[in-house]
């Protein structure tokens, strides 16, 4: 093939059916039978809009395989996750254990691209794992790079032609001939740097959007000791020619911007504080929700919460990391005389996490909110939005995410 995509997850997959709907051959490889088995098939394990006809085309036409190792290829682009261990440290294990994987496969011309979001350093740790496998090729002509991806899920298959995009090589060569590969599928800018910047330009980009929406998180809590309307606050200060503050919610989701700022965080510990603190503003903001409906139910008695959302933002399935997830898990533990009816048109069935519990039950909207003592908003689909308002009358709302102001 042209190119072997080791991990089809969120991101890999994607990837490896552009460069197939492009002509390019690809094989894509994962660890997880379920997913290779879909894909051969033509099918896509998760959801992502215009995804699925990408992959099945792809497949029909003999350009996309899928198997549970990686085949010799002109380049190998890694796209695994990256979680982060106890003390917020990356565990780079995932990419080790993808790059062993890729070694033997090696004749020594190749590019190899790391395309996981990776704390400074990780392209070269890379390099440093084939150099151990290989160390017959210390003087071939392995290329390496670091090119981040930015697509924001549920945009992925749009926003993969249209952003720019950051190609960092170990060497100079190594970056132009990994903006060439991505040339084939990016009409975007492509920009040229080596590979620490760009793997610490993915982790700032995201850590700006932390930080910005920490500080709207803080003033949310501020606001509400004022007594004022913390989204009419913003809209006005918003009027301001160069000012532009996003919005509060029940914390920050997902596995990207809760996660990221934590790299730079860990690599430089003593430096962070700004990051760091941020991280901090946006994981306690559940603690200011939980102590919200503990005051709105205190006197009531066996008390029904109605939990609007359970995505980690709005009109997806995505429940990863999910602020709104993991506060209707607390509802249900931290007040077990309370009944929760959880509310998420986007899922037929109660996650894991919350399946089980003798006290949650999943409801529609409007039944919901008609049962409820409570109603607590903590995600702003579109499908809430055309609630009756008027069952709200009678009922404590509380809501995260100014839906119903
Ligand atoms: N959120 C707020 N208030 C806001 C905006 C977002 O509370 O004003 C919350 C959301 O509800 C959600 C979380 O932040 O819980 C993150 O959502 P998001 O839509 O901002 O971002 P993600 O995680 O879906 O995708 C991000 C994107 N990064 C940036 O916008 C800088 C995307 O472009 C990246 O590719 C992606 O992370 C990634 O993979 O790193």
């Amino acid at each position: 093939p042209d190119v072997c995509v080791v991990g089809l997850g969120y991101i890999g997959l994607p990837t490896a059916a552009i460069f197939a709907h492009k002509g390019l051959r690809v094989h894509g490889v994962d660890v997880s039978p379920r997913t290779v088995d879909a894909i051969n098939a033509g099918k896509v394990p998760f959801v992502e809009p215009d995804l699925g006809g990408y992959v099945q085309r792809a497949v029909a036409a003999g350009k996309l395989t899928a198997s549970g190792d990686p085949v010799p290829a002109k380049a190998f682009i890694i796209a695994v996750p990256t979680p982060f261990k106890d003390g917020h440290e990356a565990d780079l294990s995932y990419i080790e254990s993808a790059t062993r994987a890729v070694a033997p496969h090696l004749s020594g011309n190749e590019l190899l691209i790391l395309e996981s979001t990776s704390p400074p350093g990780a392209t070269e740790f890379m390099a440093s794992i084939v150099a151990e496998e290989r160390p017959e090729l210390a003087d071939a002509d392995l290329k390496f790079a670091h090119c981040p991806e930015r697509v924001l899920p549920g945009r992925v298959m749009v926003e993969l032609v249209i952003n720019d995009r950051i190609v960092g090589g170990l060497t100079p060569e190594a970056a132009q001939v990994a903006a060439e590969l991505y040339r084939v599928f990016c009409e975007g800018e492509i920009l040229l740097t080596d590979a620490k910047t760009a793997e610490m330009a993915k982790l700032v980009e995201n850590s700006f959007r932390d930080v910005n929406i920490a500080f709207a998180n803080e003033l949310s809590v501020i606001a509400d000791e004022h007594g004022i309307d913390v989204w009419e606050l913003i809209e006005l200060a918003n009027h301001h020619p160069r000012v532009n503050i996003l919005q509060p919610g029940p914390g920050v989701g997902g596995h990207c911007i809760a996660v990221d700022p934590w790299f730079i965080v860990s690599s430089t510990p003593t430096l962070s504080n700004l990051i760091r603190t941020a991280r901090e503003v946006n994981d306690a903001k559940p603690d200011f929700v939980m102590d919200k409906v503990k005051a709105a139910i205190d006197g009531v008695d066996s008390p029904k919460i109605a939990a609007l959302g359970l995505a980690f933002k709005p009109n997806i399935d995505d429940l990863r990391e999910s602020p709104a997830l993991a506060i209707t898990e607390r509802l249900s533990a931290e007040l077990p005389g309370a009944q929760i009816l959880a509310v998420e048109p986007h899922v037929d069935e109660l996650p894991a996490k919350l399946a089980g519990h003798p006290n949650v039950s999943l409801v529609a909207t409007e039944a919901a909110v008609r049962e409820a003592d409570v109603v607590l908003v903590l995600v702003d689909h579109t499908a809430f939005k055309s609630l009756d308002r008027s069952l709200l009358e009678g009922k404590t709302l509380i809501d995260t995410r100014g839906l119903y102001r």
